[in-house]
């Protein structure tokens, strides 16, 4: 199997771009569906250890369904696959033109959730239209363990975010364990007491975030579902935020927001108004490839999967 890795802003990205298996066709929502049923085994093969490791989001390449798109993109990681991934969106969009697929311009990438747009600025830098991204619910609270009430928000940015100011740890690159332990709180709160997405919808990513350094409107911490955090300030987690502030008055259509990641990487982001009261948000940010890999199982190795991999 071959691959691709880049980091966006930190966060790494594996692009599969060939030796994938064959999911036939149909939309991609159904090939994502497939993937799931048929395939984990193929996940966790490219994600584990040792191959990988728990902050890679995987990519496959595949043809896309919706006419006029650049490629297709199922994403994936440690927990399962994922509906949406902006980081990994501009991974591949600078990957592609690393493979001397994709040129400097407009394109569109058909995804499990719909299609995205991609702006692929130069060899690092790529603008992505995100899904129409919405707030679901306002100020909810939840008892968290060890915390009291945490108060937040949940929001759609393709996919479900629970957004919180509720941490007693500052956004910073030392305070990365007790983060991900009060994330991880937050998160098992929200299964116990039944807070979920439109349509029961999981929240399997939890952003909890703090004043920005100076340039920067925010900074973030973002819980990804398999327990890993995102190294860069997370593309969906910034759309659900830009929804948020659109619903609460606190930005103006077309206005510059400045999102930070903990290891202090920066997304530009901002929004147009959408249908039905969403928003569509566009992020830009950049990539560099760091590797290409041909991966490899051997029929004596003990982890043919992965360590933990699926058989
Ligand atoms: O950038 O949307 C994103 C993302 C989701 C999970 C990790 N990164």
């Amino acid at each position: 199997m071959r691959v691709i890795d880049s980091h966006t802003e930190g966060e790494p990205t594996r692009l599969v771009v060939s030796g994938g298996p064959d999911l036939g066709l149909g939309a991609l929502a159904a090939r994502r569906q497939r993937f799931t049923a048929e395939h984990d085994g193929v996940r966790t093969f490219v994600l584990n250890e040792p191959r990988g490791f728990e902050a890679i989001v995987g990519a496959l390449l595949c043809e896309p369904a919706e006419p006029g798109c650049a490629a297709g993109l199922i994403f994936f990681n440690n927990a399962g696959t994922l509906g949406m991934c902006g980081h990994g969106t501009i991974g591949a969009a600078v990957t592609l033109a690393h493979m001397g697929r994709l040129l400097p311009g407009r394109h569109r990438f058909d995804t499990p959730v719909g299609v995205v747009g991609v702006e692929l600025h130069d060899r690092n830098t790529a603008t992505i239209a995100n899904v129409p991204s919405y707030l679901h619910g306002s100020a909810v609270t939840v008892p968290v363990e060890g915390l009291g009430t945490v108060t937040g928000d949940v929001a759609w940015g393709g996919n479900w975010f629970f957004l919180t100011e509720d941490t007693p740890h500052a956004i910073l690159a030392k305070n990365i364990p007790g983060l991900t332990d009060v994330a991880q709180r937050i998160k098992q709160a929200l299964v116990r007491h039944g807070v979920t997405g439109r349509d029961g919808g999981e929240i399997d990513h939890i952003e909890l975030f703090g004043p920005g350094a100076a340039g920067a409107d925010s900074c973030s911490f973002v819980l990804c579902p398999g327990g890993a955090y995102d190294r860069s300030p997370c593309g969906t987690g910034t759309s659900a935020k830009l929804a948020c502030l659109a619903a609460h008055g606190g930005l103006a259509p077309d206005t510059p927001w400045v999102q930070e990641s903990v290891i202090g990487t920066r997304f530009t982001a901002r929004y147009a108004p959408g249908p039905d009261g969403t928003v569509l948000p566009s992020i830009t940010g950049r990539a560099w490839v760091s590797a290409e890999a041909t991966l490899l199982r051997d029929p004596t190795d003990p982890f043919p999967n992965g360590i933990g991999g699926v058989p």
